[in-house]
């Protein structure tokens, strides 16, 4: 059942209050909930109460952008920069691809998978395909993880994995989530995984490294 409290923590995000953002947020992790749980329960569904105000007919920025920005403060909070296991599992690329400027999801899946273990190199938003693939090329990752809210970027995404084997780097995993993302099938994207969430992404990551040791 969804935490009742998870509501104040949604209405603190909606106004754009940072500071009581995090206070909500630290309730929660005092009363038992797991990040998860806040990430999941309170961080998306505030954005996807957010959605009906970010549509090509309509479009309130500034509204936006300070939930964002609160969005941005609780992560940091529960997971800090820095704070990494002791041994690190692997390493991932992460990026928004060219056309597509968001990166609130991008940015979660980065502190998730830093603060669970794994090496992340970020490639930004609005990424090249050319940079994604030379920096995949220099840092060998053992997987690609591309966040995609936008519908048009669809077809970049499907180029991710033949560029990649182009480069002698077929063996590099590609994930894919967000929004716009979630919603294709692996075969539709052409890549290796389709997840739900920051956290879905875990266990086949975890599955997928034990594979290759
Ligand atoms: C916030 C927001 C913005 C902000 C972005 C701020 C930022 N720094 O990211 C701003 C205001 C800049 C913005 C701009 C635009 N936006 Co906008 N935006 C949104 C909104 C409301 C929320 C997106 C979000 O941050 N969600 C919260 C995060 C946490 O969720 P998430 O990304 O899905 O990530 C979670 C998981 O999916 C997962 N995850 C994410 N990526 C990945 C990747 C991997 C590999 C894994 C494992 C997991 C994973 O991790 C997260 C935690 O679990 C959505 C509506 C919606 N419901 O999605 C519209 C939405 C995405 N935007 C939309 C549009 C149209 C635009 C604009 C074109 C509007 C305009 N008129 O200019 C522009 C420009 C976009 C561009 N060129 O990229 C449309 C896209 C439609 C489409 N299908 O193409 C949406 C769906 C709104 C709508 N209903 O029309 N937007």
């Amino acid at each position: 059942m969804t935490n009742p409290r998870i509501k104040n923590l949604i209405a603190a995000l909606l106004k754009g209050d940072c500071p009581e953002s995090v206070a909500q947020s630290r309730k929660l992790i005092e009363g038992g909930a797991a990040p998860e749980e806040i990430v999941v329960g309170g961080v998306e569904a505030a954005m996807t109460a957010l959605d009906s105000k970010c549509t090509l007919e309509q479009f309130n920025l500034l509204e936006i952008m300070l939930a964002g920005r609160a969005v941005t403060e609780v992560m940091k909070d529960l997971f800090p920069d820095g704070e990494k296991l002791p041994s690190v599992k692997g390493k991932i690329l992460v990026a928004s691809l060219e056309g597509d400027i968001h990166d609130l999801g991008k940015n979660i899946l980065k502190m998730v998978l830093t603060g669970k273990g794994y090496a992340v190199v970020d490639c930004g938003k609005d990424c090249p395909l050319e940079k994604l693939i030379d920096t995949a090329g220099m840092e060998q990752p053992a997987a690609v993880a591309v966040s995609g809210l936008i519908t048009p970027v669809i077809p970049l995404v499907r180029q991710v994995r033949p560029q990649l084997g182009q480069r002698g780097l077929a063996r590099v995993k590609v994930l894919a989530g967000g929004a716009a993302l979630k919603q294709s099938s692996a075969a539709q994207l052409n890549v290796d995984y389709v997840a739900e969430s920051a956290f879905d992404i875990l266990h086949y990551l975890d599955g997928s490294m034990e594979a290759q040791r």
